[in-house]
């Protein structure tokens, strides 16, 4: 069985997403389109075959399919989304992870969204954010007990999501802004410190030793590779401005032979 990676096209209402950290700009969509498109393709060029997800024009956000669901070895789980906004696109995200797993639901008062659920082997750091709350993770820790998933709480402040603040690019190494998130959660990890210049570099995908991160960010480059990562840079600027990045494009499946 082919490595699968969940994706959805841009929706036509893309530019009228939500926005918490930064101010709203023109997107131009087809721009965007083109980049999502390349995304995919340096996906496809690591060996996952793309499943695309039918196209939700009136829901902006939607092709942010990370938020909407969290796909683990033995089972998948929804949540209701951080955003109300949002609500729109777990459904179809559900459906999708049904063909693969068994899916679970977090139900109220939880709100989880896919981008604070960071994996590092049978950890989950879960971030409580604007969008994650202290019901999601709470249940989150009682459904995944029995699998043997430690559910480990991280403070994220001053971005949306704790993968917009850290990334796991190593089953013992992180990449993180450290402003923005609580580092303690890690100690024992070994820590890959983003320039303050570059805040927003940290939110990059890794698998098998490869890394896939937007262009901009140099210096986070260059401590990856430097770190024994292979990099591949992609123009990402379109959907930044949406306040995406790598990992929030896809939901990997994992590997289901
Ligand atoms: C939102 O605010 O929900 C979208 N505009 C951006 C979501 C990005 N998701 C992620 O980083 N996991």
């Amino acid at each position: 069985m082919p490595r699968l990676a969940l994706t959805r096209p841009i929706s036509a209402s893309f530019a009228r997403g939500e926005l918490t950290y930064l101010e709203r700009v023109p997107i131009d969509v087809d721009r965007a389109r083109r980049q999502h498109a390349a995304y995919e393709g340096v996906l496809e060029s690591l060996g996952w075959t793309i499943v695309r997800l039918p196209a939700l024009d009136e829901q902006p956000d939607a092709v942010f399919v990370e938020d909407a669901g969290i796909a683990l070895d033995e089972l998948a789980v929804v949540a209701p989304m951080g955003a109300s906004s949002r609500t729109g696109e777990s459904r179809s995200v559900e459906e999708a992870l049904a063909r693969y797993l068994p899916v679970t639901r977090l139900t109220p008062p939880a709100t989880l969204d896919g981008g604070d659920v960071m994996r590092a082997g049978r950890r989950l750091f879960v971030g409580r954010s604007r969008r994650t709350n202290a019901a999601a993770i709470e249940q989150f820790q009682r459904l995944l007990a029995p699998y043997e998933y430690e559910v480990i709480p991280v403070e994220v402040k001053g971005a949306l999501h704790l993968k917009s603040a850290c990334s796991v690019v190593g089953e013992r190494t992180i990449l993180a802004n450290t402003e923005w998130v609580d580092m303690s959660p890690f100690a024992g990890m070994d820590a890959l410190a983003v320039d303050p210049s570059e805040a927003w570099g940290a939110s990059v995908l890794h698998a098998d030793g490869h890394v896939v991160m937007p262009t901009g960010f140099p210096r986070t480059a260059r401590l990856l590779a430097g770190a024994g990562l292979t990099v591949h840079e992609v123009d990402l600027t379109e959907i930044r401005k949406a306040e995406g990045g790598p990992t929030c494009l896809s939901i990997l499946l994992p590997n289901l032979a």
